[in-house]
């Protein structure tokens, strides 16, 4: 079974991550992971922090000759910034506990409930953990993640749709391959393949920044590839659409997950939304829209995936809102730590890492295999299978 765990404070020494039931014999290099933890650190809206931190991964363990052995990889993050928090973060009895204490919780942020569950007067030790920082972590594992998926064709990419607002997000044409609109998407200040759209989410960002606000946003991640087959309609457990909008909506922030065109969808007549089936020779089975994003039943049917992520602002404000002081119980405003105005690129390629982990888990637990080797068998096997008796010919 695949799995990733990730370790951490956002000013401690660093991020760990622990990935456990990677086959052996994956190709990967500490230089891909640290060119995807460069994509996560870009984007227009951030704060002050990027600039201190320039995340690079160090592989601990799992990895020898740049190829995974079969047992746990692990890498680690440092944090630059940790030098600057020694003595705050520090593990003994010599921490200073008496600076950058955190009493008057932010709304919509875990500073309250998490100090109440832990039992925490110091805000401090939930915001640590609850911080974003924790996702360099996951895009280091989506690496590995990305990786594997791609030895059998199968391309994860993000585009971020809106910033702080939703003018009705424009209809984008299914991709098929990572053509021309990602080299856009990539080159984008805010992973924005319309450079109109991007220069007015760049005005909404200043305006925001000047108004000590913060702004959310959607993006949109797919993955161009999958073979009709993952995932299963047997369990509600199997299901690739549940999982996958689970794993996107473990990304802070992010509070709904669309599948496809989910929500537009359920304002339709059923013949104004399903992907009608056709097939001829040539083609063999194909459709001519992917309204339900690449999944039915909780089945890829081969078509690109889809899932759209709404991320709510973040909730440091420079403009505080109303709080409660809880060292001296009263009303006051609420706590300015650092922070960034806008992450939704960055986020967008956290997506991307959860999404590739959905789809490697559920590739992985349909195919079997301890060593990539016999994965590619196993592939090659089932494609076989799909082309012959299911016609198949798209992929
Ligand atoms: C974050 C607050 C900021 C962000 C951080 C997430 O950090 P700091 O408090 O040090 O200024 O920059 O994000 C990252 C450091 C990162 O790598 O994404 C928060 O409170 O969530």
């Amino acid at each position: 079974m695949l799995k990733f765990t990730t370790a951490g404070e956002s000013h401690g020494k660093g991020l760990i991550v622990i990935i456990e039931g990677l086959p052996a014999g994956l190709h990967i290099t500490e230089k891909e992971v640290n060119s995807e933890l460069k994509r996560r650190q870009k984007g227009y809206g951030r704060g002050g922090r990027v600039l201190i931190e320039s995340d690079t991964a160090e592989f601990l363990s799992g990895v020898r000759n740049e190829t995974t052995l079969g047992s746990p990889v692990s890498i680690f993050i440092r944090n630059k910034d940790h030098e600057n928090w020694k003595q705050i973060m520090n593990s003994g009895a010599e921490a200073n506990t008496t600076e950058r204490v955190v009493k008057r919780p932010r709304p919509g942020h875990a500073d309250l409930p998490g100090a109440m569950k832990y039992n925490h007067s110091d805000m401090r030790n939930i915001l640590e953990r609850a911080s974003a920082r924790e996702t360099a972590a996951r895009v280091a594992a989506g690496s590995f993640f990305k990786k594997l998926l791609e030895v059998f064709s199968i391309y994860i990419y993000s585009e971020v749709v809106a910033v702080g607002e939703l003018p009705g997000i424009p209809f984008r044409p299914q991709r098929q391959t990572l053509g021309e609109f990602y080299v856009q998407v990539e080159r984008s200040q805010l992973r924005c393949a319309d450079v109109k759209l991007e220069q007015q989410f760049i005005e909404l960002i200043d305006q925001a920044r000047l108004e000590g606000e913060s702004l959310g946003g959607v993006f949109e991640t797919g993955a161009i590839g999958v073979l009709p087959g993952l995932g299963s309609h047997t369990g509600y457990d199997r299901r690739l659409d549940a999982r996958l909008a689970g794993l996107l909506m473990s990304i802070p922030a992010i509070k709904a997950v669309e599948i496809g065109e989910g929500i537009v969808n359920a304002a339709k007549p059923g013949s104004a939304v399903h992907d009608e089936i056709y097939y001829n020779e040539e083609q063999g089975i194909y459709r001519l829209t992917n309204r339900a994003g690449g999944i039915e039943g909780g089945i890829s049917n081969g078509e690109t995936i889809l899932a759209k992520a709404y991320m709510k602002p973040i909730p440091t404000l420079y403009k505080p809102l109303q709080s409660v002081n809880t060292a001296l119980w009263g009303e006051e405003k609420a706590t300015v730590e650092r922070s960034d105005i806008c992450a939704v690129p960055a986020a967008a390629v956290v997506g991307e890492a959860m999404l590739a982990f959905g789809l490697a888990e559920a590739l992985l637990a349909q195919l079997g295999g301890d060593n990539m080797e016999q994965l590619k068998q196993n592939y090659d096997n089932y494609h076989e299978y799909i082309k012959k008796v299911w016609r198949w010919k798209k992929i």
